[in-house]
């Protein structure tokens, strides 16, 4: 077991350099919003290792033996959350997380869609960060949940009082449900306000754009009129 502890410990330092390359590339994607498209959808991030304890109570739940073997096949030893202002940016994060050719995508799982039982949304993905750390090369794990705002709160308080809790009441479990329900139900509702204003703003830039143009054309037509009237005089 000491030897384990040692071995494990050792395997931290893979999970550090991991969770700081996904900051890295998650802080990019946070300066490409904010820089090229004027707008950033991103609230705020969280990243974490999981505690040894955490990592023993989830082995003890697969009812996997304690090792360093299986303590490796957990897909979220390192795990960011992304928390964005509407659903539709959700999608906007996973496309650019996509387009990181450093980033492998091994699994996506879609909370969102097809939420848990318990009511949980979010949207999961399974990816892997290759580390180099003494000449040994390995890929490691991590886990990214992108989360609304108001998916969050959902899932924090849930997690506070009833995830992990073995609370196998119906009736809680429903009430649950019913808040999930409303969480959602008031997402939809904000993304459908964020859909009309960025229409309503893809529309105004596109006027606004036609105008520059039409300004730039009379520029260009009263250039070549003093160029005429140059040569003539
Ligand atoms: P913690 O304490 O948040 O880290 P896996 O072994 O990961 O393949 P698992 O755990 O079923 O299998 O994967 P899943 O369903 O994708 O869930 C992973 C994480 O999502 C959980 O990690 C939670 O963070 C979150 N999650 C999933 N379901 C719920 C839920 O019903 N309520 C809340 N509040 N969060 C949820 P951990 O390690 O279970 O917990």
């Amino acid at each position: 077991m000491k030897y384990q502890i040692k071995e494990f410990e050792k395997n931290i330092l893979y999970y550090e350099t991991a969770k700081r390359q996904l900051e890295t590339y998650i802080t990019a994607i946070n300066n490409e919003f904010e820089v090229i498209e004027d707008y950033n959808p991103i609230n705020h991030i969280t990243t974490r290792i999981k505690s040894i304890e955490s990592i023993v109570g989830k082995l003890k739940r697969k009812n996997l033996t304690i090792s360093l073997k299986n303590a490796e096949k957990l897909t979220d030893i390192v795990g960011a959350r992304i928390i964005v202002d509407f659903i539709e940016n959700i999608y906007e994060i996973i496309n650019k997380i996509k387009a990181n050719k450093n980033i492998e995508i091994v699994e996506e799982r879609d909370y969102i869609t097809k939420p848990k039982v318990s009511g949980y949304r979010a949207y999961h993905l399974i990816v892997l960060i290759p580390v180099s750390i003494d000449g040994i090369n390995k890929d490691i794990y991590c886990e990214i949940q992108i989360r609304t705002i108001a998916m969050d709160f959902w899932a924090t308080n849930e997690h506070k009082l009833n995830y992990k809790t073995n609370n196998h009441d119906l009736v809680y479990q429903k009430k649950w449900q019913e808040t999930a329900k409303k969480v959602w139900d008031l997402d939809k509702s904000m993304n459908e306000l964020f859909l009309e204003k960025k229409k309503n703003n893809i529309k105004h830039d596109k006027n606004r754009l036609n105008i520059e143009l039409s300004f730039l054309k009379s520029i260009d037509k009263f250039g070549k009129l003093k160029r005429l009237g140059d040569t003539s005089g």
